[in-house]
């Protein structure tokens, strides 16, 4: 593995998933393969979990890490051949050239602008930095992807599972802001190549891009997906087409205990930063069916895992 932004750069998920097993079990075991190396984190956009679990994994493999809120710095042109007289005080090709020599690996969190589709889903930030980096690069969350999110959601079902095939519904919920695609989008690529089924509940106009959704079945019906499953992983997104929308929804998509009671006592899941009472009630996240903050611990295991995955290579 070069970088890590997708479940395509993965060349042996469940080695990847037992690996971060492994991370989890003794997490210090590995401290000596990161000493002397630094990991740099650039924040285009802000974050709590990806930041401090990312953090955490580089220190529990002895690496240094620095983390940058890249928001605050100047702002950088992507574009080639351009004349720069506008706001835009560097260009991608210096800057990723520059963090290189500060660092052993970098980190990137991007969001999408949710207003051009074409340029967001060619997820131009990521993109730049893998080549005009000169050093592996993570994705911290980009425009279209959440892979160590994604990562560390697999290593919650395997521990939380009560069978080898358990029904996992990924359900749309409200929110009052458009959000990015990027959650559900990785968590439907990656569950489908670990070789699970997916079901999918959204309400009319909030299809996944299909690239995403190869294999999962779709509803429209809440209450039909929920039936039989055994977890429920809620994630609010914007439409894909017509693009970046939070349309008006008349009916109630919100996660209750009524809808979790069709379920076959599925466990409640959600990547987190989460709108209580909005996205969930207060009676579904404080049940014992919520593992929200198990899987939030789980980001530490999966970042560990990637991270010295991408140490570990040998590949030129
Ligand atoms: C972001 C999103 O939906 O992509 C980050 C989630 C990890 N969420 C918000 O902006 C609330
Ligand atoms: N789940 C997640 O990525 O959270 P942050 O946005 O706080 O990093």
């Amino acid at each position: 593995m070069k970088n890590f932004t997708s479940v395509n750069d993965v060349s042996n998920l469940s080695e990847l998933v037992k690996k971060a097993q492994e991370m989890k079990a003794r997490p210090q075991a590995f401290n000596p393969l990161g000493q002397g190396k630094v990991l740099t984190l650039l924040f285009f956009n802000p974050s709590l979990r990806t930041r401090l679990s990312t953090q955490r994994a580089g220190f529990n493999l002895g690496m240094q890490v620095i983390s940058m809120n890249a928001d605050q710095g100047w702002k950088l042109e992507f574009e080639d051949q351009v004349v720069m007289n506008g706001d835009k005080a560097e260009h991608i090709r210096e800057a990723a050239a520059v963090v290189s020599q500060y660092a052993d690996i970098i980190g990137i969190r991007t969001f999408p602008s949710l207003t051009d589709r074409e340029k967001d889903y060619a997820d131009v930030v990521i993109n730049k930095f893998i080549e005009f980096a000169s050093v592996p690069i993570i994705s911290l969350e980009s425009a279209i992807r959440h892979p160590l999110q994604s990562l560390a959601d697999l290593l919650t079902i395997e521990e939380f599972k009560k069978r080898d095939q358990p029904k996992i519904v990924l359900s749309w919920a409200p929110h009052p802001r458009a959000l990015p695609q990027a959650v559900a989008n990785s968590f439907a690529e990656w569950v489908q190549a670990a070789g699970y089924d997916l079901t999918i509940t959204h309400p009319k106009g909030y299809e996944l891009a299909r690239t995403f959704a190869v294999k999962a079945k779709i509803t429209h019906h809440q209450e039909e997906a929920f039936a039989g499953a055994d977890f429920i992983y809620t994630k609010n997104w914007s439409t894909f087409q017509p693009y970046g929308q939070a349309l008006p929804i008349q009916e109630d998509w919100t996660i209750t205990p009524e809808k979790m009671a069709l379920t076959n006592q599925a466990f409640f899941m959600h990547c987190l930063p989460v709108r209580r009472n909005v996205v969930v009630t207060d009676q579904v996240l404080d049940s014992a069916q919520s593992i929200v903050i198990a899987q939030a611990n789980n980001r530490t295991y999966a970042a560990q895992a990637v991270i010295a995955e991408l140490l570990n290579n040998k590949e030129p």
